[in-house]
């Protein structure tokens, strides 16, 4: 164990939607964003340790309604303005929209984070175009249907040939290797059984020899995990977080960024 553990980075998550699931409408009321609030939680995340700070306008949650691109952009690009023009960091775009890609890179994006993995048409040949590096996330069904009944044979081979798919899909249509990271979508159309086998096979994953994303961050399989059904996730995230650094992660998506960083700096001076 070492080598890896020394450039752990850590994704802080802004959420422009107003029912997203854990930091649910912070930032959204009605039709206005608060920017200014936006900008203080961003200020606070990066002096707590963030590296990248990843915007998105759809909520992913299990059940939630889909989102259109129009809105999706109106409230996401004001965002990446600001911040681009507050703050010297790298800026993710949480979308799966081909336009919404385009215009996000418009405006000074770093980085795209796609949790269908560029599938949907266009979003291939917009994530190529921009050069921009991405994030290639496994997901099964939608998120309105996809805690309904996820199966698989083998949770883990199935994800993994899922992506390295995808990966030779960017490959061919010209994206240059380094720009691909890798992500097992950990709460995506999967049981708690699903997210424990991915999980154990993180290692599996870094093995690709592309970096490997984790988003477990306040999510389900934590209260299912710890048979709690409060809202209490934060010991558990900080918890998975550490242990997928551990295994080899190379970005932490996370919501609280000020714990997690304070985890990782531990770990780096006793594992490095
Ligand atoms: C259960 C609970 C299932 C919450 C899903 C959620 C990830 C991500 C999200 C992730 C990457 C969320 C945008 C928020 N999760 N991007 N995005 N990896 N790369 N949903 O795991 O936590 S959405």
């Amino acid at each position: 164990m070492s080598g890896h553990l020394c450039k752990i980075q850590i994704m802080g998550v802004i959420n422009v939607t107003p029912d997203s699931f854990s930091d649910g409408g912070k930032f959204v009321k009605g039709n206005s964003i608060d920017i200014d609030g936006i900008l203080r939680t961003v200020e606070f995340m990066l002096a707590a340790g963030a590296d990248m700070i990843d915007v998105g306008g759809e909520s992913t949650r299990p059940g939630a309604d889909p989102v259109g691109v129009d809105q999706q952009s109106s409230r996401v690009l004001p965002v990446l303005e600001s911040l681009k023009a507050h703050f010297d960091t790298i800026v993710s775009v949480d979308t799966s929209c081909p336009q919404l890609i385009r215009e996000a890179a418009s405006v000074g994006a770093d980085f795209i984070n796609d949790v269908r993995a560029l599938q949907r048409p266009g979003a291939l040949e917009a994530a190529v175009d921009t050069r921009l590096p991405v994030c290639l996330a496994h997901m099964q069904n939608q998120p309105k249907s996809m805690q309904d009944r996820p199966f698989y044979r083998d949770v883990t081979s199935e994800v993994l040939a899922f992506l390295l798919e995808r990966k030779d899909a960017c490959l061919s249509a010209g994206m240059a290797p380094e720009k691909i990271y890798i992500d097992p979508g950990f709460g995506f159309g999967k049981t708690l059984e699903h997210n424990i086998a991915l999980f154990r096979a993180i290692d599996q994953f870094v093995a690709t020899g592309f970096p490997v994303i984790v988003g477990v961050s306040r999510k389900r399989m934590i209260s299912e995990l710890l048979h709690d059904p409060s809202e209490q996730r934060l010991m558990g995230s900080v918890t998975l977080a550490l242990l997928a650094a551990q295994r080899g992660a190379s970005i932490l998506r996370v919501h609280d960024v000020d714990e997690t960083a304070k985890a990782i700096k531990i770990l780096h001076q006793i594992d490095f």
